[in-house]
């Protein structure tokens, strides 16, 4: 009997190449949308005399600060919200600084001070259903994501009600049943390619999900970000890569990181999607993130968002960051973006009164008051319970399907290899 000729399976035309414009004869052009209503530009230089190294700022430092951009989703109160986790996500960083120097946090703490647009208004823009992959600065998603000051300052404390039980104390935690958390992995990039395994999982099940990470701008250069990100690009899974792009990784400033000129043409080399935001404006951060997140949603692949901003603390507690040219961090302390996100709210959409800024403020307040003091006053772990839950425990991380069953279809070829298989065994 003639062997029937195995049908040609065609793949089918995944997502289009973004920003791509075919201009005359061979050559192509691309375009990285920005969002940013300024544009700095200056540039740090490092200076070697002897053994001393410093680093120099040069450009143009004193340029007024931008207005936010209005944005094109958030409505009145959802603005409000966001600012609302903003204020929570500082003043919880500040009162962890406080119970650090008085010995109570045990390990380090690290800051997203200037950030807090960043990781606010970006997982403000997940749904209940999609994934988050927070990394250190991002003690702000992690809150909007819906963990309490207390889960977070308890955990940095050990404490036995912390979400790790104390068996962690810094900021490896997340919550894979109800708020759809990964745990931060401090190998920078690592979690890039566990979200886009997130999202396939789901993809399985026969839903699209958004997922949600961060990586630095020297974090970016590992070579796992590129796999993974590459990896969710020829998937088309939706991946949402938060490029936080804060001019130091650790000492290092980004000039001396990367070459390209922005992190955002990265993504032209992945052909996927990428945009520049200002990390300070929650309404520019929030818009691209939404507009990546629905793009993740509708299974067209993943997308790039820098936001660019900068670090206005050391690299951890530890680190004093004497090396940051002083006029830097002035320039960058005019754009805080609680501030601006304040003044956008009282003075020009006039959406908060000074007494209901007043009030919200001390309503802030006062729930990190109490949150501080049920962790402060909380127990550490039973030393006999040391050894109990770190190994897995009967079963205890048995993971369910969360969307469906999955369905896995043996594609043509794959099954007509099998039948050979089959066929040569007889
Ligand atoms: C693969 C890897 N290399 C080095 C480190 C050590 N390390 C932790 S954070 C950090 C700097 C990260 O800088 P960046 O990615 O810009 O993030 P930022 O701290 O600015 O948020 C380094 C080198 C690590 N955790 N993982
Ligand atoms: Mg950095």
């Amino acid at each position: 009997m003639a062997k029937k000729k195995p049908k040609q399976v065609v793949s089918k035309p995944r997502g289009s190449r973004s920003g791509v414009q075919l201009a005359s004869g061979n050559q192509r052009t691309y375009t990285i949308p920005d969002y940013r209503l300024e544009k700095p530009t200056f540039t740090v230089r490092q200076v070697r005399k002897g053994d001393e190294v410093r680093y120099e700022v040069s450009g143009e430092l004193n340029s007024p600060v931008p207005p936010i951009r209005e944005s094109k989703y958030l409505n009145r109160q959802q603005h409000i919200e966001i600012y609302r986790w903003m204020l929570l996500n500082r003043k919880m960083e500040a009162a962890l600084e406080n119970l650090y120097k008085q010995g109570k946090v045990v390990g380090g703490v690290y800051f997203g001070l200037g950030q807090e647009a960043c990781s606010c208004a970006s997982a403000f823009a997940l749904k209940k259903e999609d994934w988050l992959g927070p990394m250190i600065r991002n003690q702000g998603s992690t809150l909007v994501r819906g963990f309490s000051p207390r889960d977070i300052m308890m955990q940095y404390m050990a404490k036995a009600g912390s979400p790790t039980k104390g068996r962690d104390a810094s900021s490896h935690f997340g919550d894979i049943e109800e708020r759809n958390v990964v745990s931060p992995i401090s190998t920078l990039g690592d979690l890039i390619p566990v979200l886009a395994g997130v999202a396939l999982g789901a993809r399985l099940q026969g839903c699209n999900i958004a997922v949600m990470t961060y990586i630095g701008d020297g974090g970016q250069s590992t070579g796992v970000t590129y796999e993974g990100l590459n990896f969710a690009a020829v998937q088309d899974l939706g991946l949402v890569l938060v490029v936080e792009s804060n001019l130091w990784a650790y000492s290092t400033p980004s000039e001396m990181q990367f070459r390209v000129k922005d992190l955002a043409e990265r993504a032209i080399a992945y052909g996927i999607p990428g945009i520049i935001v200002d990390g300070t404006d929650a309404c520019q951060v929030y818009d691209a993130a939404h507009e990546a997140c629905e793009r993740a949603r509708r299974g067209e692949g993943p997308a790039l968002i820098e936001a660019k901003m900068m670090r206005m603390k050391g690299h951890a507690i530890h680190d004093a960051a004497d090396y940051v040219p002083k006029a830097l961090l002035e320039y960058w302390r005019k754009r805080d973006p609680i501030a601006r996100l304040e003044n956008y709210l009282l003075n020009v959409k006039k959406w908060l009164t000074p007494d209901e800024n007043r009030k919200l403020i001390a309503a802030v307040d006062q729930q990190l008051e109490a949150d501080r003091e049920f962790a402060v006053a909380s127990p550490m772990p039973e030393p006999e319970s040391a050894a109990g839950g770190v190994y897995c425990e009967n079963g205890c991380h048995a993971i369910k399907p969360k969307y469906a069953m999955p369905k896995v279809k043996v594609r043509t070829a794959v099954r007509v290899k099998l039948a050979e298989a089959a066929v040569h065994l007889k």
